[in-house]
This record gives structure tokens, C-alpha cells and sequence, in this order.
């Protein structure tokens, strides 16, 4: 597959304290849906650009894991513009992460990221903790933002698939039939040559075009 082969292209951030359980669950995540065709690390970022086929379609999925140790400091939200979804992430066993994590979603809120999950990952270590999350203090702030939210233990990966499952799928459900680009808009998904290239997208435009001459 060539990198720029796709039908839709389209970035996921995941977002959360340090030690949380990003990577765990971007690996998780990343090794059980689609293959990896990229993946880069910096001070700041950890990205993976992954090739995955859903129903005869090629999505081309930009992960955006933002580091934990990296400050807020005013301009975060930059790094979540044209997503189109956003994980935010705490550790269900440390309060600490769990107050972080409602500054970032404030933060965030500039960018309007269509699709905004919570995730409570490490719910193996709750009970030896007593500064857990409870299921429904989580599910309160879920709902505060409009969000879904679920309890995961990324080590584990049977947890993610939900995730994965709940906003792959809310994705995709906003993508409508046939996709013109200007319907696209703000839901952070581009077009791929291997759509645009397609004859039978370009009937299904030229029928659009059709009903307004
Ligand atoms: N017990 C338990 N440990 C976990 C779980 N998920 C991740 N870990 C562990 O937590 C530690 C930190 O995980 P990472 O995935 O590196 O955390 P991170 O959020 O990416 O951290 P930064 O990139 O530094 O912000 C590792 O030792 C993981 O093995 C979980 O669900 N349960
Ligand atoms: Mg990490």
C-alpha cells in the first residue's frame, strides 16, 4: 500500500497526564486495528499514521498521542486542530490525572472536535488506590462535555476495542453519501486520490450536479 493510497485520511489525538496509559493504549490499539506505515517521536508528540480497511474502504488514521509531560500552556489546543476525534485519557487509580484531564477538555473546546471520548484507564489498580475515580464521578464529567465515557485497562486490550469500536464508528456514521468535500468540513476527514480517483465517486458528484442545473 502507498501511503497516500486511501479513501479518507483522518487524525485521532489521545490525550492525557503523564504515565497514564497512552502509549499502552495507542499500541493496543494500533496493533489490532489496521498496520502501522509510519511512526515518528518527538519532545512533544508520539504519532502513528496507520492504513486500515473497513468494508472495501481504506482509512489512512493519523494518531496524535501528546505527551504528558508537555506543558499547557495556552496553545495546547493547536495540536488537536482539524481532528476528528480526541481521547482524553486519566488513570482511574490517581486523582491528580483525573483533575488534569478537565483543563485540557476546557482548553480543547476552541477546536470543536467532533467526536470526544473519556477513558479511565488502569481500572486494575482502583482498588489498591485510594484516590480512585469512581465510575460515576467519570461518567459526570463525561457527560458536563457531551461525551462518552469508559473504564479500560489498556494492558489488557480486550478494553480498548470498545473505544476503538465506539469512535471509528462515529466517524464513519458522519461521513455522508456520497461524501462531497464541502459536507466534510469540519468533521476533519480529507478526501484520498483513491476516492476522488474512483468513476463511480465521480458519477455519484455529476448526479449531485445534475439536480441543481
Ligand atoms: N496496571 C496497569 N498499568 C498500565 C496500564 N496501562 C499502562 N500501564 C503502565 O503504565 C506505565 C505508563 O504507560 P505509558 O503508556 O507509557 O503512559 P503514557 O501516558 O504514554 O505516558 P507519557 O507518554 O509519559 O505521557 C507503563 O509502565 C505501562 O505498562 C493499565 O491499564 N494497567
Ligand atoms: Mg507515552
Amino acid at each position: 500500500m502507498e501511503i497516500d493510497d486511501y479513501h479518507f485520511k483522518l487524525k485521532i489525538v489521545i490525550i492525557g497526564d503523564k504515565g497514564v496509559g497512552k502509549t499502552t493504549f495507542l499500541d493496543a490499539i494500533t496493533s489490532n486495528f489496521g498496520k502501522i506505515v509510519e511512526s515518528e517521536q518527538s519532545n512533544e508528540l508520539n504519532t502513528r499514521v496507520v492504513g486500515y480497511l473497513d468494508d472495501n474502504t481504506l482509512f489512512q488514521i493519523h494518531y496524535w498521542e501528546i505527551l504528558g509531560s508537555l506543558k499547557s500552556s495556552g496553545y495546547f489546543y493547536r495540536y488537536c486542530l482539524g481532528a476528528s476525534a480526541a481521547i482524553y485519557m486519566f488513570d482511574a487509580s490517581k486523582r491528580s490525572s483525573f483533575e488534569k484531564v478537565e483543563k485540557w477538555i476546557t482548553e480543547n473546546e476552541k477546536c470543536d472536535v467532533p467526536v470526544k471520548v473519556l477513558v479511565g484507564n488502569k481500572i486494575d489498580l482502583m482498588n489498591n488506590s485510594k484516590t480512585s475515580i469512581s465510575k460515576s464521578e467519570a461518567i459526570s464529567l463525561a457527560r458536563k462535555y457531551g461525551m462518552e465515557y469508559f473504564e479500560a485497562c489498556a494492558l489488557g486490550e480486550t478494553s480498548v476495542a470498545p473505544v476503538y469500536d465506539y469512535v471509528f464508528s462515529t466517524i464513519v456514521n458522519s461521513i455522508p453519501n456520497p461524501p462531497t468535500p464541502s459536507q466534510l468540513m469540519g468533521k476533519g476527514i480529507i478526501l484520498g486520490k483513491r476516492l476522488i480517483n474512483s468513476t463511480k465517486y465521480q458519477l455519484a458528484l455529476c448526479d449531485i450536479a445534475s439536480l441543481y442545473e
